[in-house]
């Protein structure tokens, strides 16, 4: 019923259908489009890349239905220089202020650039984040937090928003509703700080005793203001009514992003749909305790599984899934300890969140930023496995192109079509990809480059080998993925090569 009477409406009111995917016969109406954007899930984590300790059906489920990708990559290894390189289809490197954001920060995307949600809302879509954001909201002089926060969502294209403003462990620790604090008392106002303290509040430092759902890691902060038992970045006061209790965020997030489905089912939608699992700190809904036997980080991809269940049930309840096409992906790498004492080293035992990569979150290393990739569109794209390169920064042009929306000059500058990629009929896809971490490198064909640094403060938490930071590196992930065999120089002149393409990549202000 839905279907037809949205063809009908496609034709009527004048917009041209699709083409046809090449290749098949099929002419589909404008699919439904879903991010799903996991926080720190590793290339190894879920089950259709290789994990058996904990079960993720659902995920599954799509991968075995879908495009399953072996080479996708995010743009960074942490969350918000990854998140804008998705939502713009730029290199976060060539903008300031696009490291890892407080809780406090000003909108990082500006009003006047162009943007993926923008982009698909001109074709006549409605647009929906919900989840995490961690791009800023608000301006200098207008971040109220008890009043209409904007620049926001809003301004960058999206009609909806229900959003944690950064991360699970950086206060405001509320949810933030089309860009006010959802569910907050006016007579019990908010205050967020990220210089001082406010007197007479305690704090983790202060008061340990208090933190009594998760110790914070030695030297590892975390014992600022203490909200639910649990030691977070910042500090604030009041709001009572208003904040999260972290064990209820996949379902109150879970709920919205259906509901958003829900609301939308007659007209052509796209969800950017960020979780708050496996992010820390990791306290995971009681249902999903034990069930995986490896602490609360397997616990909390139980959970993330779950919640793209719940994603699917609603498409299938609604006639939506044929048509809908879903990503899901991870905006970098894993981590087991980033700041909480939750079992995650302890328990591990064999699971090996970073698959068969050297590496992780915060790393330039490819478990940093090769993260699962899967696409399921029953209407577009037949079950295939790839080992395509395609990179989260060409989610904007991949999109645009596929609804026929073409792209302002301006928009997307590091973004190109991977149309042909995503749907299984190029193997190769892009001809590099660019990574971010705390240096830059070029994978190219077999080949991955690593540029020197010469010292950075993340690289003394992932590595540990002296010097490695100032010397070039080189490996063939062909037969090196673990990244184990500098052969830098033993190949001076692939050495060269890439190092130039990096250099230009770095000095252009776009590469499309
Ligand atoms: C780090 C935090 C870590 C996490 C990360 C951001 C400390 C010591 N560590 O600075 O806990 O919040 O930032 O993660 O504060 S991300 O996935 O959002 O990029
Ligand atoms: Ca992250």
């Amino acid at each position: 019923m839905l279907h037809i009477k949205r063809t009908l409406c496609l034709s009527a009111c004048g917009i041209s259908i699709l083409p046809a995917i090449a290749g098949t016969e099929k002419q589909p109406e404008k699919p439904n489009i879903i991010v799903i954007l996991a926080d720190d899930i590793g290339y190894g984590d879920l089950g259709a890349y290789g994990a058996t300790r904990v079960k993720t059906p659902n995920f599954d489920r799509l991968a075995a239905n879908g495009a399953r990708f072996t080479n996708a990559y995010a743009v960074a290894a942490t969350s918000t220089p990854s998140r804008y390189s998705l939502l713009t289809g730029e290199y976060a490197f060539r903008r300031k202020n696009t490291a890892v954001a407080p809780g406090n920060a000003t909108v990082i995307i500006k009003p006047e650039q162009e943007t993926l949600p923008r982009t698909i809302q001109q074709a006549g879509y409605k647009t929906a984040v919900v989840g995490k954001w961690h791009l800023g909201i608000g301006d200098e002089r207008s971040q109220d937090w008890n009043g209409y926060l904007s620049p926001g969502p809003k301004e960058l294209g999206f009609d909806y928003s229900y959003i944690m403003a950064a991360t699970g462990d950086r206060v405001p620790c509320v949810f933030v509703e089309n860009q006010r604090i959802a569910n907050l008392d006016p007579n019990d106002p908010i205050e967020v700080s990220y210089g001082k303290p406010f007197p007479d509040e305690p704090l983790g430092r202060t008061h340990p005793e208090l933190l009594t759902k998760l110790k914070s890691s030695p030297g590892q902060g975390h014992l600022d203001a203490i909200i639910n038992g649990v030691g977070r970045i910042g500090y604030s006061r009041g709001g009572k009514s208003a904040l999260w209790i972290d064990e209820n965020i996949a379902d109150s997030i879970t709920a919205k992003a259906v509901s958003f489905i829900e609301r939308n089912k007659e007209n052509p939608f796209f969800l950017y749909f960020g979780t708050n699992d496996v992010h820390v700190p990791r306290v995971p809904h009681p249902r999903f305790v034990g069930q995986t036997g490896m602490g609360a980080r397997g616990d909390a991809i139980a959970e993330f599984d779950w919640s793209i269940g719940q994603v699917i049930e609603a498409l299938e309840r609604n006639g939506l899934m044929e048509n809908t096409l879903i990503i899901v992906t991870s905006d970098n790498g894993p981590v087991l300890d980033d700041g909480y004492q939750d079992g995650a080293v302890k328990l591990l035992g064999d699971h090996k969140p970073w698959g068969p990569l050297r590496g992780g979150k915060y790393s330039i290393f490819e478990a940093g930023t090769r993260v699962p990739f899967i696409i399921h569109w029953p209407a577009g794209i037949k079950p295939t496995r790839s080992a395509a390169l395609v990179s989260q920064v060409d989610m904007y042009a991949t999109l645009a192109a596929l609804i026929g929306q073409s792209l302002p000059e301006k928009a997307a500058p590091d973004s190109f079509n991977q149309l042909k990629a995503w749907t299984g009929k190029d193997k190769k896809g892009r001809t590099y990809v660019f990574e971010q971490a705390e240096t830059h490198s070029i994978v190219k064909g077999n080949w991955k480059y690593i540029k020197p640094n010469g010292g950075s403060s993340y690289w003394a938490l992932t590595e540990t080998e002296t010097g490695l930071d100032k010397k070039e590196q080189l490996y063939d992930l062909s037969k090196d993925l673990g990244e184990k065999n500098n052969l830098a120089e033993r190949n001076p002149k692939k050495v060269a090569e890439l190092a130039a393409l990096l250099e230009q990549v770095n000095k252009a202000n776009r590469t499309r």
